[in-house]
């Protein structure tokens, strides 16, 4: 059972860092699908809740330094 996540994503200024970040998603626990707009700062996450829940994504993302929210 997936659930999928709406984040917005800060800091990201050149598509390279769009891959930077799918690639620390793709590698997060639980996440089966991460999908990053460099256009609208989102990022769609598919992940797995007793896995991980989205305040962990949020901080893998900010670890990797870029700013993270959960959306919806
Ligand atoms: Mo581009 Mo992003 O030169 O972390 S890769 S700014």
């Amino acid at each position: 059972r997936f659930l999928t996540g709406q984040f917005r994503i800060g800091g990201m200024t050149c598509a390279a860092c769009v891959n930077s970040v799918e690639g620390v998603l793709r590698k997060v626990p639980g996440v089966k699908r991460a999908v990053v707009a460099l256009a609208t700062s989102l990022a769609e996450v598919e992940y797995d809740p007793s896995i991980i829940s989205k305040d962990e994504i949020v901080v893998a993302v900010e670890d990797a330094g870029f700013e993270a929210s959960f959306l919806q």
